[in-house]
């Protein structure tokens, strides 16, 4: 049986508000589809955060749509359920015609049998993976679920790794573990189980700029080592990424520009060039070039690790640079002083409504500012 294991796709994700970045992510799914039918997969697979949030906008359901016709035009079935981003989607999955798992949250494809596990807290998942393999009985081939495992994670923290993880699957006869969750992409086998993240479908922020793919995998029941992973890439725009403090800078970066077919470009303006941003922002659009510039961090980004010297709490709602946060919520507490995004809090109320995963050091530091739950960390 051949399945093709696709990332984090976030359809209806618009990165740094470019409109052109929202229709590349639904452009990359349509070439995933292609190479689906063009290498005669038997299923697809769509581990979480398939939409960017759980109100995705019609044009990402529309999407999803066509990329689901694309597939059951050449009978290729599509799997999907819901990541964190995109929990309690259900109908919009529907609307798209994307097939979920019946209550056991087995399907079966070509004699192998998939167990499609919902979302749940990192903490949890072990024993969560472990009651759905009793109920659903061996042989399972493929367990899908949507959340970090610590190997891979590229960040240190509480989540639990392949070893854990392996121990309750092998008994019954796991072989694959198809994971969405991290945007990079990632592999790591132990006791003959592969784990892989195929990483998101296009980069959304600045560290997930790699050469995207999705993972394609031929599995044969009761026999582990046949197992076969290749990688097909996605194609994307290209991302050019720089920091700027003088034009000759801004004149190198449009000849590199110029090299790349409508790259993207994510540039920082140092903060001793005044008015730079709108000057570099008007030669860059001058040029018909997709960019998005900014004002380089007032705050450095060198944070102090293993010891928490601020957490400051603007306008009702605590800032967090994302990035840092994720670790900060792990093992490490880091100064935080990124401006507010979405994901970051998102992070923090994850972390924070599971008194379980928090670590000391932020339990501590919570409790001296009688801040002891998320909602009271909001209101400041
Ligand atoms: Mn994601």
């Amino acid at each position: 049986m051949r399945l093709l294991h696709v990332g984090d796709a976030h359809l209806g994700c618009r990165p740094y508000g470019v409109i052109q970045r929202e229709l590349d992510i639904y452009q990359a799914l349509l070439g995933i589809g292609a190479a689906a039918v063009a290498n005669a997969v038997d299923a697809v697979l769509l581990p979480g955060d398939i939409f960017d949030s759980n109100r995705p906008p019609g044009a990402a359901v529309m999407a999803l749509r066509e990329f689901n016709d694309m597939l059951s035009a050449a009978g290729i079935p599509v799997f999907g359920f819901a990541g964190n981003h995109d929990i309690d989607n259900a109908c919009w999955l529907d609307l798209a015609g994307v097939k979920q798992a019946p209550e056991d949250g087995v399907i079966t494809v070509k004699g192998i049998r998939m167990l499609l596990v919902p979302y749940s807290t990192a903490a949890r998942l072990p024993e969560l993976v472990e009651q759905a393999l009793i109920a659903a009985g061996e042989p399972i081939e493929v367990v899908s679920f949507h959340a970090t495992i610590a190997d891979l994670a590229g960040f240190p923290g509480d989540y639990p790794t392949a070893a854990v993880l392996s121990a309750v699957m092998k008994p019954f006869g796991v072989q694959y573990v198809a994971m969405g969750d991290v945007h990079k992409r990632g592999v790591v086998e132990h006791d003959e189980i592969t784990f892989v993240y195929p990483g998101s479908t296009e980069a959304l922020k600045s560290d997930e700029i790699e050469v995207k793919a999705v993972a394609m995998v031929d599995l044969t029941p009761g026999e582990p080592s046949a197992l076969k992973l290749e990688w097909l890439p996605i194609a994307t725009r290209a991302i050019l990424t720089g920091q700027v403090d003088t034009m000759g800078q801004v004149d190198d970066l449009v000849s590199k520009a110029d090299k790349l077919d409508q790259p993207m470009l994510l540039v920082q303006v140092a903060r001793t060039w005044d008015g730079g941003v709108r000057e570099v922002k008007s030669i860059l659009a001058g040029h018909g070039l997709l960019c998005r510039v900014s004002l380089a961090p007032k705050v450095p980004t060198t944070v102090v690790e293993g010891e928490v010297v601020d957490m400051p709490v603007l306008d009702g709602i605590v800032r967090w640079d994302a990035e840092k946060a994720r670790r900060a919520a792990r093992e490490s507490v880091h100064v935080l002083m990124g401006e507010h995004s979405p994901e970051a809090v998102e992070l923090v109320l994850g972390v924070l409504d599971d008194p379980q995963s928090m670590p000391d050091r932020v339990r501590t530091f919570l409790e001296e500012r009688q801040l002891s739950t998320y909602t009271e960390v909001l209101s400041g």
